[in-house]
C-alpha cells in the first residue's frame, strides 16, 4: 500500500467539477484517507513548491495557487503514487483521457497536483495534514479492485 498527496487546485471548485474528479480516483479503487478544503497562502505555496521558487513561472503559479480554495487529500492504494500520476497525465501536453488533459489545456492552469515520487509524498503529506487528520479505514472491498 502506498499513500499519495493530491490537491484539486483553485480551478476546480468554481467549475463545479470536484465530484467528477474525485469519482475518477474512487472508481480506480483509490481510497480517500484524508480530505479537507483550505485556502493556500503565500507561505504554504512557497513550501509546497519550494523547488520552483526561483523559476520564471513561479509568480504566476503562486498567484493561481492562492486564488481560491483547494481540496487537499491523501489517497491510498497499491502503487498509488505512480497510479495517480498516470491518471492525471504529465505536467505539460497531457493527453485527452487523463484528468489534466480532459479539463485544461494550459500547463499553468492544470487542475490537479499529485506527488511525483515517494520522496515528494513523504514531504507533502505532513505539510498539509496532521497525523490525527489521517483516517485509515477498511471496508473489505479491496478484492473488487
Ligand atoms: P507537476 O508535478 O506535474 O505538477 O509538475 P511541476 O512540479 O514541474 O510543476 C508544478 C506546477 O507548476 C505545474 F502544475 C504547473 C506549473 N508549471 C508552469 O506553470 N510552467 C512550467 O514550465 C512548469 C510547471
Amino acid at each position: 500500500m502506498e499513500r499519495t498527496f493530491v490537491m484539486l487546485k483553485p480551478g476546480v471548485l468554481p467549475r463545479r467539477i470536484a465530484g467528477e474528479i474525485i469519482t475518477r480516483f474512487e472508481r480506480r479503487g483509490l481510497k480517500i484517507i484524508a480530505l479537507k478544503m483550505i485556502k493556500m497562502d503565500e507561505a504554504m505555496t512557497g513550501a509546497h513548491y519550494a523547488e520552483h521558487r526561483d523559476k520564471d513561472f513561479y509568480a504566476k503559479l503562486a498567484e493561481y495557487t492562492v486564488s481560491g480554495p483547494v481540496l487537499a487529500m491523501i489517497l491510498e492504494g497499491p502503487d498509488a503514487i505512480a497510479m495517480v500520476r498516470l491518471m492525471i497525465g504529465p505536467t505539460s501536453g497531457a493527453a485527452p483521457g487523463t484528468i489534466r488533459g480532459d479539463y485544461a489545456r494550459q500547463t499553468r492552469l492544470n487542475i490537479v497536483h499529485a506527488s511525483d515520487s515517494r520522496e515528494s509524498a513523504a514531504r507533502e503529506i505532513p505539510l498539509f495534514f496532521r497525523n490525527e487528520e489521517i483516517i485509515p479505514w477498511e471496508d473489505g472491498n479491496e478484492s473488487w479492485f
